[in-house]
């Protein structure tokens, strides 16, 4: 794997995903910054052609890659295990790309509670860890790196407070990092405390803004977290892997706004 083990601003493909793969992909070439998370989703959804591209230009652009697992429709809490199977087999081949890529690493969504969540206390919280740590056992397998996201209010999903955390990393011993989505923590006020509460856990870092309501995906600067506070504080705790730039606008000048922060 492509361990630097130093702290390196990227950009996720996200405000790109309503392009097609091939005008993403030439893009790249214009790209300030030597880390490049793809969402393996949508119109970007990887396949074995799509990464050899990849593989081809980072060589020629001198860019890191890390992945966005698939999220549309996904829950690996689900109740079905029909379905659960199905999404299983499209992470796997997700996570087997990524080995391909040589990804820094592969980032996942916890799970969502369901229609029928209410009736089966506890069903969906045990499906979410197992499922978790299935998608960890795989990726041990390809030598892949995987990090699970907290994600935003006010959605049903399992994992978004620094509680939900500490509950799910107390009940397994599998390695599987953090993802701090800033821009999440920012909604529920909970950025300092999950830098504080998980500095070994951290290993792959989601930037940007919203003004506390929404997950806007705002650019860096232009929404209510406190960017001074954060990039102190990853000094604190020596941070040393990626922040990925995750906004879907002013993405440039956001890169250049964490670059003026974090060097
Ligand atoms: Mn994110």
């Amino acid at each position: 794997m492509n361990k630097l083990n130093v702290l390196e601003i990227g950009v996720s493909m996200l405000h790109r995903l309503s392009e097609p793969f091939g005008k993403m992909v030439k893009k790249l070439a214009e790209t300030t910054v030597n880390h490049v998370e793809v969402v393996d989703d949508g119109l970007h959804a990887l396949d074995k052609r799509r990464v050899l591209k990849l593989r081809e230009i980072g060589k020629t652009f001198g860019l890191r890659f890390s992945v966005h697992a698939p999220f549309a429709d996904i829950n690996i809490a689900s109740p079905s295990k029909c379905v659960l199977k199905a999404m299983i087999k499209r992470l796997e081949n997700s996570i087997k790309l990524s080995a391909l890529l040589e990804a820094t690493v592969w980032v996942f969504h916890p799970g969502v509670k369901t229609g029928i969540s209410m009736f089966y206390p506890e069903a969906d919280w045990t499906r979410n860890r197992e499922t978790a740590k299935l998608l960890c056992k795989i990726a041990q397998k390809h030598s892949v790196e995987i990090a699970i996201e907290n994600v935003p209010e006010p959605y049903p999903f399992l994992m978004k407070r620094v509680e939900h955390f500490k509950m799910f990393y107390e009940e397994i011993d599998e390695n599987i990092g953090l993802a701090l989505d800033v821009g999440h923590a920012n909604l529920n006020g909970q950025i300092e405390l999950f830098l504080k509460t998980f500095p070994d856990k951290i290993v792959h870092i989601h930037a940007h803004d919203n003004g506390g309501k929404e997950d806007e995906h705002l650019g860096i600067g232009r929404g209510t977290v406190d960017w001074k506070r954060f990039s102190g504080l990853l000094r604190q705790i020596a941070y040393n892997k990626a922040v990925v730039v995750e906004s879907v606008e002013h993405v440039q000048e956001s890169v250049e706004r964490l670059k003026a922060l974090l060097f």
